[in-house]
């Protein structure tokens, strides 16, 4: 197991536009909540440890409640179970926060994505490894407790169904989820909102055998899936945008927009004001941060925007992305070189809507204090400061960072350090395991290629 903190983060932005990000802490093996204290978490970040039993936090998805108080769906490594906490603060401090494993029956809960209906309660959608199943789990409760949800195994035709999950709920409230099974992506829309009766639309938009993981997914203003995910077979980055709301007829738009060297892993997708999509995604050949920005709704056209807001070191692991209030991106990632959490938020410079201005940077280090104890919550400061040249902050866009200037465009952070830099040479031996793992071999796994399957 790699050491270090933040991979599989999962972020959403408070009422205050401060980011919340749920990750793992591989050294401990711990579900970590980090709260920023502000938009670019430059100081009064809260980092807590609410969950230490056993080894667990793989595979983290993040919403917050009505409360703004966090719900996270993980992964139990040690029983290879599904988790889910509900917590009763903004922080997920001081203990009483609500865990639970709702769903124990076999090796599930990989590739978990949540979403809350109505009433708050959560929809899950995940892996079943034991089954090689898609799995549908909706709350009776905002807790999940009673072990009484419900739970469908909704696509189980095909080996590997269930992978990379990404679920959202349409305006009747019944799940979308995109997904991949081993060879292609999978678009499953469910007729209900439990996706029972094993008559939901499940279909395979793109014939391109290998495109289909990381995949991430969004919801036009007609209720039709915008899903980002990497072309394996090409290594490139590839944009779905269906032209009905259960990407049925073949006749979708799918492009790849990004071919540049090798591209397209962890994604993460939002729609922008228009709907044009922004995506924060992996640089596998460089072990760089990237960010696209599309100008029309299908990504299509050659002529998109993007930049690599941070290319310090191997970096862009497990990309999770927001919009601020102003439409600017914030991002939580990995920093595969030195095992931290990062968070970007892009002052300037980044592909940003409506125009990018003067480039701009801070870039601010916040360790995670050696006497941290594991459960104890941690307010901090950041201990080091980079400031130059910054402009006027009248001139900041919306919701921008502090800026100052080497070269990067937009705030970047990193809220929790790890204690050394993960291993190298972990790569698996089977690609199918690297997949499956979600996270791994970041930069060194670039030779890494998945063998067909059929
Ligand atoms: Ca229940
Ligand atoms: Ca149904
Ligand atoms: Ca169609
Ligand atoms: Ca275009």
């Amino acid at each position: 197991m790699a050491g270090g903190v933040g991979q599989y983060s999962s972020m959403a932005l408070d009422a205050s536009g401060y980011p919340v990000v749920a990750y793992y802490d591989a050294t401990n093996g711990d579900l970590k909540v980090l709260h920023c204290g502000s938009a670019d978490c430059a100081s009064g970040n809260s980092i807590t440890s609410p969950d230490t039993g056993g080894d667990i936090g793989e595979f983290t998805s993040l919403k917050l409640d009505a409360s703004g108080y966090p719900l996270v769906s993980y992964y139990d490594v040690t029983n290879a179970d599904l988790k889910v906490m509900h917590c009763n603060d903004a922080d997920c401090a001081g203990g009483g926060e609500s865990i639970t494993s709702p769903d124990t029956g076999g090796s599930v809960g990989k590739f978990s994505s949540l979403a809350l209906d109505v009433s708050g309660y959560p929809v899950v959608s995940y892996y079943d490894f034991t089954n090689y199943a898609l799995k549908l789990m909706h709350c009776n409760d905002a807790d999940c407790a009673g072990n009484d949800e419900s739970i469908e195994s909704v696509i189980t035709a095909s080996l590997y169904a269930g992978m990379y999950t990404s679920l959202v709920l349409d305006a009747s409230g019944y799940p979308v989820v995109s997904s991949y099974n081993g060879n292609y992506l999978k678009l499953l829309h469910c007729n209900d909102a439990n996706c029972a009766g094993g008559n939901e639309s499940i279909t395979e938009p793109d014939s391109l055998l290998d495109a289909g993981v990381y995949t991430s997914l969004a919801l036009d203003a007609s209720g039709f899936p915008v899903v980002s995910y990497a072309d394996n077979d090409n290594y490139d980055l590839k944009l779905m945008h269906c032209n009905d709301a259960n990407c049925a007829g073949n006749d979708e738009s799918i492009t790849s927009p990004d071919t540049t060297d090798m591209v397209g892993w962890y994604t993460s997708l939002k729609l922008d004001a228009s709907g044009f999509p922004f995506v924060s995604y992996y640089d596998l050949t460089n072990g760089d941060l990237k960010l696209m920005h599309c100008n029309d709704a299908n990504c299509a056209g050659g002529d998109e925007t993007f930049t690599s807001p941070d290319t310090d070191g191997d970096v862009g692991g497990n990309t999770s992305l927001g919009l601020d209030a102003g439409g600017l991106p914030v991002v939580s990632y990995y920093d595969n070189t030195n095992g931290d959490l990062k968070v970007l938020h892009c002052a300037a410079g980044c592909p940003s809507a409506p125009t990018p201005t003067a480039t701009a940077t801070a870039i601010r280090r916040v360790p995670r204090p050696a006497t941290a104890t594991p459960t104890a919550a941690a307010t901090q400061t950041p201990v080091a400061t980079a400031t130059a040249a910054a402009p006027a902050p009248s001139a900041t866009p919306p919701g921008g960072g502090v800026s100052a200037g080497d070269g990067h465009p937009g705030g970047i952070h990193l809220p929790d350090t790890g204690q050394g830099a993960a291993p190298a040479g972990n790569a698996p031996a089977l690609p199918l395991a690297l997949l499956l793992a979600g996270t791994l071999a970041i930069g060194a796994g670039i030779r890494l290629r998945p063998a067909r399957r059929r």
